[in-house]
């Protein structure tokens, strides 16, 4: 049982309900992933672990361009490759010599990890580290010996740098690597290996309000592919003992589950370029536009989180294309967004109550929401504009803090005497965004299908996208 906020009430709720940061992860909507390491000098994805540490050399690296750029792209956190697959650290870790302490970069008196940290921390932002679990370059790697390793890095990580908001333990596990020269295949066993439960309290004994990225959770899961799409249909609750890291199916991690025993919402990870490192090949591959705002739409609007890798090159800066094209795509989400239409509707309805609870879907607070008066037979509500309105997004939202309730609904539009359907979704949960035809209308409804339990939806909008015209 969890306590949630009803109104100005606190009660207590028997369904699956997010921590507090978990609502506070979940209103982030898009952050950004930082993939950068010493892959970045090889032009490789997954680094052996072998290659020099001498190889790491950017010559203008600037973290606070990196929190500028996110800023300036409507991002509210950041995430770091503290260390990926080849092991390489981009911190002096006290517990091996492959890290940036044997580079040329700063005469190999640079912290990355410090750096990275505070311009997060200077622009407001949250900061979040990956620490690849999987490590080709280390000696111990599969063996108990590793395991110790691994949460002193940990430790490290989670000790030194301030708040770390949320921790990336990928999926990637065991197969060749230089293994402190033994180059071979090491194989571990994913289910135990690990033993992800010691590590996960260590996690929350340094950093109590983490989120903990897994396939698994506990705070947030993989979504289930790599192109930033959530399922049409997506549950934050989840069976937890249905899921494990690095084997879970990736159909179910993409829709959630109704009746899922935990709630870990579903982190949407893409990369603006085909790779997650940087690779000038890739320079004229980014995505367009029109792709961004697709993904938008298939994450932030189905109830997910965006996280939208942005890699430097190797001079350690986002190359200024990049950079343009996430500004564009801020713009596109802010202009299209700032002009609610549906705050011109004088509410269908007379009672007062009614019409109290319209306002509370317009306002900003997720708290304050509509649901359906006691004794009213259908679960929805009428907006009825004094001219017609034009649109082509509607946007609904449900108070989250007290779980995810809507199975089903459905829009009518009403214009020329008549009520037409328009459109229907399954899942609403924080945001749910329904793009439709370019569409006038003299009224509109609203119709939840079915819930499980009292719907409470917090949001609702009507909105004309505002995309830029294409030279
Ligand atoms: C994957 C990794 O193997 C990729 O290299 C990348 O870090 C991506 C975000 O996660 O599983």
């Amino acid at each position: 049982m969890a306590a949630c906020q009803q109104g100005d009430e606190e009660k207590e709720c028997m369904e699956v309900v997010p921590s507090h940061p978990q609502v506070e992860y979940q209103q982030m909507e898009l952050i950004g992933f930082i993939h950068f390491s010493i892959n970045t000098f090889t032009d490789r994805e997954w680094g052996y672990g072998d290659a020099s540490p001498e190889l790491f050399n950017p010559t203008e690296l600037d973290a606070r361009q990196w929190a500028r750029t996110a800023k300036e792209a409507g991002m509210k956190q950041l995430i770091l490759t503290a260390k990926h697959h080849d092991g390489f650290c981009l911190w002096p870790s006290a517990f091996t010599e492959y890290s940036v302490k044997n580079s040329p970069w700063r005469d190999g008196k640079g912290d990355l990890v410090r750096e990275f940290a505070d311009a997060c921390h200077e622009y407001g932002l949250k900061c979040g580290l990956y620490l690849s679990p999987w490590d080709r370059n280390h000696r111990d790697y599969g063996k108990p010996a590793y395991l110790d390793y691994y949460r002193k890095q940990l430790t490290e990580l989670l000790t030194n740098y301030g708040e770390i908001s949320e921790i990336w333990f990928d999926g990637a596990n065991g197969g060749d690597g230089y293994y402190g020269g033994a180059d071979e295949i090491r194989y571990i066993d994913r289910d135990t290996y690990y033993d992800w439960d010691s590590t996960f309290s260590l996690v929350y004994s340094l950093q109590p309000d983490i989120i903990i990225f897994s396939d698994a959770g506990p705070g947030c899961r993989w979504i289930g592919n790599e192109t930033g799409i959530a399922g049409e249909t997506n549950w934050s609750t989840i069976n937890k003992d249905s899921l494990s890291i690095g084997g879970s199916d990736m159909a179910y991690l993409n829709t959630g589950d109704p009746n899922g025993t935990h709630w870990i919402p579903g982190e949407c990870d893409v990369s603006l370029r085909p790779g997650w490192f940087h690779h000038a090949t890739e320079d004229d591959l980014l995505k367009s536009l029109d792709q961004l705002i697709d993904i938008y739409y298939g994450s932030v609007g189905r109830n997910g989180i965006l996280l939208l890798n942005m890699p430097p090159d190797q001079r350690g800066l986002i190359p200024e294309k990049d950079a343009e094209l996430l500004t564009s795509f801020n713009a596109f989400i802010q202009n299209t967004f700032i002009r609610n239409l549906a705050e011109k509707a004088v509410t269908g309805i007379g009672e007062e109550a009614e019409s109290r609870q319209f306002q509370n879907m317009l306002d900003q607070a997720m708290e304050t929401y509509w649901q359906p008066l006691p004794g009213s037979e259908a679960a929805g509500f009428v907006l009825d504009f004094p001219s017609e309105v034009e649109f082509d997004l509607v946007l609904l939202g449900e108070n989250i803090a007290c779980g995810q309730k809507v199975v089903s609904f459905h829009i009518e539009v009403y214009s020329e005497d008549e009520w037409k359907p328009l459109a229907k979704g399954t899942t609403i949960g924080y945001k749910r965004i329904l793009q439709t035809d370019r569409t006038r209308a003299e009224k509109v409804k609203v119709v939840i299908d079915e819930s499980l339990g009292v719907p409470m939806i917090s949001s609702y909008g009507l909105y004309l996208e505002d995309k830029p015209v294409q030279q």
